[in-house]
């Protein structure tokens, strides 16, 4: 991930937010997002968890064009008390895990271009709005997003930012769900893209594997490719709970001493629900995070 600049530029708030300015969108950025939106809407429903095409429809996410965050935090802030705010692009950790805590959603404002269909570095307004904001609107995951912001200011003080980080990669951005025994995708990294809601679910490469919490913060991740471990939560219920019970601070030392874990390595205590080819990764050389 590129790294954000420790002080905010030039003009710009100390908590890095800045206004939307819905109305200097072109016409070809509202098109860009009815495009992302055609292509997700149609291959998501019988894939995504429901919560999610939920939050959808009670925020009123759909086409035409790039929603106006002002009328998404209305909604939103009624159901559970959630903002979007607008950012310029990657926002310092400790920025970020604030607004978490206070249960505001940073998002990008601007939205890519056509030959960054598929694939962008920095998070951009279809990426946070379509991937994320949609399961703030579920209570459950709501509290998860903030007890995550919560940790991260406290792992902050406990050098521990970067176990956080793959608790939040392996769950917020690329985790899958079970559900009526099949399995569901709920993460934003994979929802907003095309081709990694089909990888994900369907593609014998990828190992799938139930969460648990300590073996998940010690694994490495890409962020250049499709992963090569998704990690399966039983519930929302289930993951904020874990999230809540568990005491950080002991389990951050025990880590310590505990070697880190290559995204496509299967441990024997896993409980495996698909052991992956890892053909695909094979295909493409990549490096590791
Ligand atoms: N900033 N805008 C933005 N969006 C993110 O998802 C984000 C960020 N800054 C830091 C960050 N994510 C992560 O590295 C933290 O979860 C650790
Ligand atoms: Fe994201």
């Amino acid at each position: 991930m590129t790294h954000a600049q420790p002080a905010p530029p030039e003009g710009i708030a100390n908590d890095w937010t800045i206004g939307q300015d819905w109305a200097s969108y072109s016409p070809q950025d509202h098109s860009m997002w009815d495009r992302l939106f055609a292509r997700q809407a149609s291959m998501l429903p019988d894939r995504v968890v429901p919560e999610f095409i939920d939050g959808l429809d009670v925020l009123r996410i759909a086409r035409p064009g790039i929603p106006d965050f002002g009328e998404l935090s209305e909604r939103l802030m009624k159901r559970t008390g959630w903002q979007v705010v607008a950012v310029p692009g990657l926002v310092p950790d400790k920025v970020f895990f604030e607004h978490l805590a206070n249960r505001r959603f940073v998002a990008g404002r601007f939205i890519r271009t056509p030959d960054q269909i598929d694939y962008l570095e920095e998070p951009d307004v279809f990426h946070d709005v379509f991937g994320h904001v949609p399961l703030l609107a579920n209570p459950v995951f709501a509290d998860y997003m903030q007890a995550y912001g919560e940790g991260g200011l406290r792992a902050q003080g406990l050098g521990a930012i970067d176990r956080l980080a793959r608790l939040y990669w392996y769950t917020v951005e690329f985790g899958l769900i079970r559900r009526d025994g099949a399995l569901r995708l709920y993460g934003a990294g994979i929802v907003s893209s095309h081709a990694e809601s089909c990888f994900a679910l369907d593609d014998p490469s990828p190992h799938r594997i139930d969460f648990n919490l300590q073996r998940l913060m010690r694994t490495q991740y890409r962020i250049d490719d499709f992963q090569q471990s998704y990690f399966i939560v039983d519930s929302f219920e289930d993951l904020l709970k874990q999230t809540l019970d568990t005491d950080f601070a002991p389990l951050y030392r025990a880590l310590e001493g505990q070697s880190d874990i290559a995204p496509d390595v299967v441990l024997p205590d896993d409980h495996v629900h698909h052991l992956g080819t890892q053909a695909h990764s094979r295909r493409t050389a990549t490096s590791i995070t």
